[in-house]
């Protein structure tokens, strides 16, 4: 066992771990020596070999294991019948060049893939798989897979030059960034390696590997750091993993001495035009840039009074004669507002901005989406903006890192909540639903989906050990927006942990809810925020109340919520189209979880639950700290059958878990008793 943990370069496995092997007394593969992946799935088979010394005591499972590419499988010993069944298990609509079947006729088991990564994928699909592909011993087995979205990307938010705010990576709950240190790409990259393995493992085939927050250091990627960006970019090549660049939209500023980042000045497009050509030269499959502008005070083309089609069609221009793409992101919103001026929200702005480009954007752009229009909340409503694109590719952008959600000290299971998303009906009457665009189903042009990670040097990755199924269900929903977030959730346990089965249950119950027990101890009904200032840790009811963000509960001795009706509010409503509109615009109708995110309501509001706002708001927090206290009993019960590390780590950030849930019930309590008056009806303690 220990011999396959040290191909790990000495970093936690997660869940590539030993405990998965598969008993096998052969692995063969047959793959085009010029497939770019061919020595990697080569690398994975030894391992094999490796863990099959400690693992082959097990008498009933796969004896043969075989990896060949579909034009070879005549030229393996596989046999006829095999073979016959291999390709008839391959579906109508093809493999393409990331889809495998696997079929399984007794002590033999063929992956079988159109190329190198489609057996790289369906490797560790026969990884992540062993138990359930064991217990079938003996039995007929075949299955086929094709990922549902073509571009499955994560965003590194790392900093070359630790930043004097956001530190090393910024939103990073884990440690410091293992990509750069000291304004420089690491030296070695072993772990580099093993992240772009354990991304590969889950299907992630895109990375882009800096901060959209572009600063001085990390402009410079684009010019004297390229000989690093490229070593970066062969390790993550050896996995399947295309490697795109964040850059600053005012580089021909910054790098280029010219006085103007202007769209529309041809010097400008030159100057894009040149340094992709040298980019290119060091890295001549780069997916392209993805960019962060007039967003938050970085530079874009608002400065000249340019639209958002001319700055990314700028950009996609520069990277067509190679094949790039441009991800140009839609957080885009006013972050210096006043609190006093009612008429502008927040939630309006990105489509606002956007909508109506639509049909100006060339195909090599594509616009990369928050899924909520507020930012990343563990309550907001959906982007309206997704489904309103209909001429322009868009991705998805959802946060593995946990942000607004705990940061990585609270246990927070994020996949009910992309399920939710994906799931989510555009027009709310038959779709498509977001899943459905992401994924290209809904015949719209498309750019997959995207997600910013949750990694860092920590000794586990994610500072949480827990915080690790995050990162694998993100790769699975992303593959299969479909899959049930439970059954991924089972999926990562068994994978990880070497426990047993009663055990493993028992871990992914009490992960399975967490986050609705996240979202009854914090903000409540979809109203978000509520947190610290900056750290955004932490409860702060009032913190940005007064504040520029344009984040705000609109709180008073009357009632709470933000009134988005278009009767009487912003009109954000409106963005959605019918009968989604009209179901938002009603408080009787709009669903109670969104209900503060709609609407402004009093305290004495009668939920469709039954409950008024207030009783709901003191019953959500006394039931939220009681599930936490509940998650740290059921923890201890099975604590010991997990390693020290695990423990360890579980134990005490379960501990400050529980301290932070308290103290967002009794602020949050305590404010709105003061403001409202209304006492608790169950007579519990509300500090005054
Ligand atoms: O959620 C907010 C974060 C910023 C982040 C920004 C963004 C990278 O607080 O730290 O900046 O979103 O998505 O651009």
């Amino acid at each position: 066992m220990s011999g396959v943990r040290s191909f790990f370069a000495g970093t936690d496995p997660c869940w590539l771990t030993p405990a998965t092997k598969q008993p096998v007394l052969r692995a063969e593969v047959s793959v085009d020596s010029a497939d770019p992946l061919a020595d990697t799935v080569r690398a994975e088979l030894d391992l094999l070999r490796q863990a099959a010394g400690a693992a082959d005591a097990a008498p009933d499972g796969v004896r043969e294991i075989l990896l060949c590419t579909l034009d070879r499988l005549g030229r393996t010993p596989v046999g006829r019948d095999l073979a016959d069944a291999v390709h008839a298990a391959v579906p109508r609509a093809g493999l393409g060049a990331e889809g495998f079947v696997v079929v399984r006729r007794g002590e033999r088991l063929v992956i079988a893939a159109g190329a190198g990564r489609g057996l790289l994928y369906g490797w560790y699909h026969l990884l992540r798989q062993a138990a359930p592909l064991a217990a079938t011993t003996g039995a007929d087995h075949t299955e086929a897979h094709r990922p549902a979205c073509a571009v499955r990307m994560v965003n590194q938010w790392d900093n070359m030059a630790v930043h004097p705010v956001m530190g090393s990576v910024e939103r990073g709950y884990a440690g410091r960034s293992f990509f750069y240190r000291d304004g420089r790409v690491v030296a070695d990259l072993s772990r580099v390696r093993d992240y772009a393995r354990l991304l590969a493992s889950v299907g992630i085939n895109a990375l882009s590997v800096n901060n959209v927050n572009v600063h001085a250091t990390e402009t410079r990627l684009l010019t004297d750091h390229l000989p690093d960006l490229a070593r970066i970019a062969d390790v993550l090549r050896e996995h399947g993993i295309t490697t795109y660049l964040s850059v600053s939209y005012a580089a021909p500023i910054e790098l280029g001495g010219l006085d103007t980042a202007d769209p529309r000045e041809q010097r400008v497009a030159r100057w894009w035009a040149e340094a992709v050509e040298r980019v290119y030269s060091a890295i001549p499959d780069l997916g392209g840039f993805v960019v962060k502008a007039d967003s938050e005070n970085r530079p874009g083309p608002f400065t000249y009074g340019a639209d958002h089609a001319d700055g990314a069609n700028l950009l996609a221009r520069a990277l067509r004669p190679h094949g790039g793409t441009v991800y140009w992101r839609c957080f885009v919103y006013d972050c210096h507002q006043d609190w006093r001026d009612r008429s502008t929200d927040r939630a309006r702005a990105a489509y606002d901005h956007f909508v109506p480009l639509d049909g100006r954007f060339d195909d090599n752009v594509v616009l990369q989406v928050k899924y909520g229009p507020l930012d990343f909340q563990v309550r907001e409503a959906v982007s309206p903006l997704i489904g309103a694109l209909r001429h322009t590719r868009v991705a998805l952008e959802l946060q593995i890192t946990q942000e607004y959600t705990g940061q990585q000290r609270h246990i927070c299971y994020l996949g009910p909540l992309w399920t939710e998303i994906l799931g989510f009906d555009t027009t709310g009457a038959g779709g498509p639903t977001i899943g459905d665009i992401a994924s290209g189903r809904a015949g719209r042009p498309t750019g997959g989906v995207v997600a910013v990670s949750n990694v860092g040097d920590d000794a586990n990755w994610t500072g949480h050990k827990l915080a690790q199924a995050n990162l694998f269900a993100y790769g699975r929903l992303a593959w299969d927006p479909l899959a049930s977030p439970d059954e991924v959730l089972a999926e990562w346990a068994r994978a990880t942990f070497a426990v047993d089965a009663a055990t493993l249950a028992e871990l992914t119950a009490l992960m399975s809810g967490s986050l609705r027990t996240y979202e009854k101890y914090t903000a409540p009904l979809g109203v978000g925020f509520m947190v610290t200032p900056h750290t955004h840790y932490g409860p702060s009811v009032n913190g940005y109340e007064y504040s520029p963000w344009g984040t705000y509960h609109f709180a008073d001795r009357d009632g709470v919520g933000v009134d988005r009706t278009v009767a009487s509010g912003s009109g954000y409503t409106a963005q959605y189209p019918e009968p989604l509109a009209s179901r938002y615009e009603d408080p009787a109708s709009c669903p109670d979880e969104l209900l503060l995110f709609f609407h402004h309501v009093p305290y004495s509001h009668v939920l469709r639950s039954g409950r008024t706002v207030i009783q709901h708001i003191y019953d959500t927090h006394f039931d939220g700290c009681d599930e936490v206290e509940d998650l740290v009993r059921r923890w201890s019960a099975i604590a010991d059958r997990f390693d020290a590390a695990t423990r360890r780590n579980v134990d005490e950030r379960l501990a400050e878990q529980l301290r932070c849930a308290r103290e967002w019930r009794d602020q949050v309590n305590t404010y709105f008793f003061r403001m409202s008056g209304v006492p608790d009806a169950e007579g519990r303690t509300i500090h005054r």
